[in-house]
């Protein structure tokens, strides 16, 4: 059916493109170098749109490409309204709108606006006194009785609030201390913030990803955490009083004229408090980044704690039932600050690598929302086997340390065992295309480390091998295309209690799948239910079972997706 004549509502659910659309996600500086200074740009994005393209995906979203003295590698912007030099020119990202779309290809960017740099302009006329006509821009504080005016905490360790010499006043960071806080409450400054997103779409971007958003609108009595909030504070930054009045101005003023598609950073966002961001009722976002998923397996800060299969279900069990059809959300398992996707919810050991990837890949397409797909992660790309601290990179893996290892009292060794594991570096290091120098990914010396399996582990091999975990993402893709009930039926998750199994069914009135997944080691035998008798075998990540294969014999990681 062609969309002009598609019903404008499926399964009680308005159709949109971008509910239909995966998401591809790149991280600039580690995709693809192509001038040969050893950082990624946007010409080497270019160069590789047509593997992205082959995927089968619908949009791209670019992590930060602004100009940036880099402090947390594109989140500090000192110009909101140019190009990073070592990413390229103004000219490159027009080249880069022009080639995406040529492809098909939507373009999303990183909307970063909850803080700048403090090299930005606005924050070096805010700090040069307190009479400056930028003061206003951000959050200065006089401290009460010669600290700091509350016990904020920065996420990159440290207290929140810097002491600025010059003019005599604490300023609000959240990150870093080169990231300040801007001050929402300043109009002028919601208005600036509008003005750069018009701006971006007048080059012909489609939407925006929106940094840690639901941070914007601070308690202006700047109390101390409550009690309750004092262990994760970042439930309470992400409930700012009037957090809901500014988003429904950003889409009244920019989103809906422009029919732009927004996607929210949600650090700190309850399932609750989801649905009341995204209910298309509302006008405020469209869809959020959900952490609880992606959080299951963490304790305070950089430490993992040990998770269950079920812990992991209950979460989007929860999502689901918190996001009725007026809602939509994103499923991502990854991104440029977490683990690697299969060393996280997989197992990296190379004897189940490629299947568990595929597994997972499985899961990422068909559970409900918006897939976001990390960088690298179609070819199963690992973390990587840190042994020391200053082979990290990250502002917040060398803050953590700071905290924990200098000035308090946790062995190195048991920081490093969690950093391993934990830490926002595994994902950062280049994208491995081949098994030549530096993994293909430039012709000169890499800003960070290459991963040592690249010879095993990179796109060329992976596209051509016998299982390969590419295809398999790809061969997912094309069959949601033409499903829909992948993308809008119910979803009902059969055997929530099931340590090793991820059973669940996707249903429209007339038509429905039913996803099988073994998340283990383990051959797993199982008896489908009556309920949801399937009819068929459509795709999974090993031969094609018999057809009197029943009870099922899963394999370990096998992946399997039924028509009902
Ligand atoms: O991330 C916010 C955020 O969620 C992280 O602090 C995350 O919880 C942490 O890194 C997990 O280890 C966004 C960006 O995605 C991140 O790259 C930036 O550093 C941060 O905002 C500040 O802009």
């Amino acid at each position: 059916m062609d969309a002009a004549h598609a019903p404008a509502v499926c399964h009680g659910h308005r159709r949109r493109w971008w509910k239909e659309a995966v998401v591809y996600h790149i991280w600039p500086r580690s995709f693809m170098d192509a001038d040969g200074d050893g950082i990624g740009d946007l010409q080497g994005i270019i160069q590789r749109l047509d593997h992205i393209a082959a995927l089968g995906v619908d949009a791209i979203w670019i992590s930060p490409h602004y100009d940036s003295p880099n402090v947390d590698n594109g989140y500090d912007v000192r110009d909101y309204r140019s190009v990073m030099a070592e990413f390229g020119t103004m000219a490159d990202f027009d080249d880069l709108v022009a080639s995406a779309h040529a492809r098909g290809l939507r373009l999303l960017v990183d909307l970063v606006a909850n803080h700048s740099s403090d090299q930005h302009a606005w924050f070096v006329e805010s700090r040069k006194s307190k009479a400056s006509a930028y003061r206003d821009y951000y959050i200065w504080h006089p401290g009460r009785d010669g600290a700091p005016p509350n016990d904020w905490r920065s996420f990159f360790g440290g207290s929140a609030w810097s002491w600025d010499e010059l003019s005599g006043e604490y300023y609000l960071h959240l990150f870093s201390p080169e990231q300040p806080d801007l001050n929402w409450e300043n109009p002028a400054v919601r208005r600036e913030i509008f003005d750069l997103m018009h701006f971006w779409l007048d080059k012909g971007v489609d939407g925006f990803r929106m940094d840690v958003i639901p941070f914007i609108s601070k308690d202006q009595s700047f109390a101390d955490y409550p009690p309750e909030y004092r262990a994760e504070p970042h439930y309470h930054h992400a409930a700012g009083p009037r957090l809901h009045d500014f988003l429904k101005e950003m889409r009244r003023e920019v989103l809906d004229p422009r029919d732009a598609v927004s996607i929210g950073e949600a650090l700190g966002v309850t399932t609750r408090q989801a649905a009341l961001l995204v209910d298309e009722r509302r006008g405020e976002l469209d869809m959020l980044i959900h952490f609880d998923a992606l959080l299951v397996d963490r304790g305070e800060g950089w430490r993992c704690k040990p998770w269950t299969l079920p812990d992991l279900k209950a979460v989007f069990a929860e999502q689901d039932a918190a996001l009725d059809h007026h809602c939509w959300r994103t499923v991502c398992l990854s991104n440029h600050d977490m683990p690697r996707l299969v060393s996280h919810f997989g197992d990296d050991d190379p004897a189940y690598r490629v299947r568990s990837a595929q597994a997972l890949a499985t899961m990422l397409l068909t559970l409900k929302g918006t897939p976001l797909i990390y960088m690298g992660d179609e070819i199963g790309m690992t973390n990587y086997p840190f042994t020391a601290i200053d082979q990290f990179e990250d502002v917040e893996a060398r803050g953590a340390w700071r905290v924990a290892v200098e000035e308090g009292d946790v062995p190195p060794e048991e920081f490093l065992a969690h950093m391993r594991r934990t830490s926002r570096d595994n994902a950062r290091t280049p994208v491995q295309w081949d098994d030549g120098p530096a993994g293909g990914f430039t012709s000169g010396t890499p800003w960070f480390v290459v991963h040592p399996n690249a010879a095993d582990v990179n796109v060329r091999r992976d596209r051509t091998a016998p299982a390969s975990v590419f295809r398999h993402y790809a061969a997912l893709i094309a069959l949601r295309k033409d499903a829909l009930a992948l993308v809008y039926g119910d979803f009902t998750d059969l055997e929530p209690t099931h340590p090793a199994l991820y059973v669940y069914s996707r249903r429209t009135r007339d038509d429905g799948y039913l996803v099988v997944l073994n998340l283990s080691r383990e051959e797993v035998v199982y008896e489908v239910p009556e309920a949801v008798r399937p009819r068929a075998f459509v795709l999974g990540n090993l031969e094609a079972p018999a057809a009197d294969d029943a009870p099922l014999r899963l394999a370990p990681w096998e992946g399997r997706i039924y028509r009902l």
